[in-house]
């Protein structure tokens, strides 16, 4: 895509059009596909209807002077989900989506978690109908594969995918981690079906070992919990993953690319035609394992998996970014409130192994990926590719993450001068603090627009529970064909 910053001029024309618009979007800057074009964008059943100068109608709002993006499309976030230690997160898909919507976003893909001995279908319908009575903006699921003993794993997999839940998500760790067979099993299911698996890799064997080591010394704080995630470990399962993406020849996601040589892992393997994409967040990209180096167990706060890293890691994963050697950049909304119902659960001076991983992300993710972009010098159209258009085409969400005729109308009037420096609880989710607080950000939505109706406007948030919808994915990957030469002889080959 055009990664240059002219205005293109588009002859113009007299309104009225011949058909009228629900809403028309004038005088911005719009940031298409194809570049950066001064127009009106016009709305007509949620949808893009017109791309073009003087679209006057009775409803408009003025974006002279604005950029106009499209809704993010965060395509990893924990809602409303039990984490790994069975504690539930502190956002309900209300509170999570209005966080989203106020910072921009107006398509989440959060977390079907299969519980031990559940059925995948119970799971997903669980999920389901909680985030369709209280979701503000629209939504998918991945399905967490944690028990594969199931009754009817396979077939429960497939059939969830023919009917548009179209990624899986495996871990290689944690008590929801599953073996190697597991992981080669759930991919051919996907592979048939037409999905994408994505997977959280982090050696489980090497975590084990560094977090005793760490214990037996006294070594408890939250900021040991880096040293309790070493980067080889994420290394290790990253280039397995990508291993068994090639042996299989299915789509596969890595998740939260945290560190240099996991990134080149990954170049490496795309290099050699594996269909792979990767994935890194905001928090990996600016900021460094220092913020767990707090008084007492405040960096607790900032706790996640993997950890944060070092500068050098940070720089890379800019690199790749500029690369394109990493596609996606997502929030991994995790939100656990600093307190007793939360990170504190366990007590006021919890070991770091009994603190819960994670940290809100929604709301900050469009406003610290388009100050960050620009300040590493790459192009908002990048930053559009990373956290709109790219995540909806590798995910399947048709008619997401563009503005283009015929897309949905989701779109953000973007005032890329207004100053922001973020607060100490600011957020609109249910999360109680912000690991952002002092950060300042440049570049801010003013309009957030979700299918043609405008649901934040300066700071006010009107959209209401259950507007979201769930969006119905189109298949995704390679299908039957392929397959590394090792795996030949399953389809009658040599
Ligand atoms: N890491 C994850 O992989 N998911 C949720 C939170 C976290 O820190
Ligand atoms: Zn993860
Ligand atoms: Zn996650």
């Amino acid at each position: 895509m055009a990664k240059g910053l002219a205005v293109a001029k588009i002859p113009r024309h007299a309104c009225p059009m011949s058909e009228p618009f629900d809403l028309s979007i004038r005088g911005a800057e719009v940031i298409t596909p194809q570049g950066r074009i001064r127009a009106d964008v016009g709305v007509r059943d949620g949808v893009i209807a017109a791309i073009a100068p003087d679209l006057c109608c009775d409803h408009e709002v003025d974006a002279t002077g604005k950029l106009l993006l499209p809704g993010g499309v965060d395509v990893h976030c924990h809602i409303e989900q039990m984490s790994g230690m069975g504690l539930m997160n502190a956002d309900t898909f209300e509170t999570a989506t209005r966080s989203a919507a106020m910072g921009g976003t107006t398509t989440v893909v959060s977390f079907a978690a299969q519980a031990q001995g559940q059925s995948l279908r119970v799971a997903v319908d669980d999920y389901a109908a909680r985030a369709k009575r209280g979701a503000l903006v629209d939504h998918a699921f991945h399905i967490i594969v944690a028990d594969a003993s199931v009754d009817d794993l396979d077939d429960d997999l497939a059939a969830l995918i023919a009917q548009g839940h179209r990624s899986i998500k495996l871990f290689t760790t944690y008590n929801i981690g599953v073996d190697d067979a597991t992981i080669l099993r759930v991919m051919a299911v996907a592979r048939e079906a037409g999905a994408l698996v994505c997977v959280h890799a982090e050696n489980d064997a090497m975590l084990g070992l560094a977090k005793k080591a760490l214990l037996a010394r006294g070594m408890t704080a939250p900021k040991h919990h880096a040293l309790s995630h070493p980067r080889l470990a994420e290394v290790e399962a990253v280039e397995r993953m990508c291993r068994f993406a090639e042996f299989m020849d299915t789509p596969v996601m890595l998740f939260h690319i945290s560190c240099a040589e996991a990134l080149e892992a990954v170049r490496r393997a795309r290099h050699r035609g594996v269909p792979i994409w990767a994935e890194t967040c905001p928090h990996y990209l600016l900021s460094t394992a220092e913020v767990l180096d707090k008084d007492g167990v405040e960096g607790a706060k900032w706790m996640c998996s993997p950890p944060q890293r070092d500068r050098a890691d940070a720089r890379a994963l800019w690199n790749g970014l500029g690369a394109e050697d990493l596609q996606v950049v997502s929030s991994d909304h995790a939100p656990y409130r600093y307190d007793n119902t939360g990170k504190l659960l366990a007590g006021p001076t919890p070991d770091f192994p009994d603190i819960a991983n994670g940290m809100p992300g929604l709301e900050v993710r469009m406003p610290l990926m388009f100050d960050g972009f620009t300040q590493h010098g790459m192009s908002v159209e990048q930053m559009v590719q990373a956290c709109c258009d790219t995540p909806a085409r590798i995910y399947g969400l048709t008619g997401k993450g563009r503005i283009e005729v015929g897309y949905d109308a989701d779109l953000v009037v973007w005032d890329r001068h207004a100053r922001h420096t973020y607060g100490a609880d600011d957020l609109h989710d249910n999360t109680g603090y912000n690991p952002w607080e002092g950060h300042d950000v440049i570049g801010w939505p003013q309009v957030v627009i979700l299918r043609g109706e405008v649901i934040v406007q300066n700071g006010d948030c009107r959209a209401k529970a259950g507007q979201g919808r769930w969006i119905k994915r189109d298949a995704i990957g390679v299908g039957g064909a392929g397959q590394h030469r090792d795996l030949a002889f399953m389809e009658g080959g040599a």
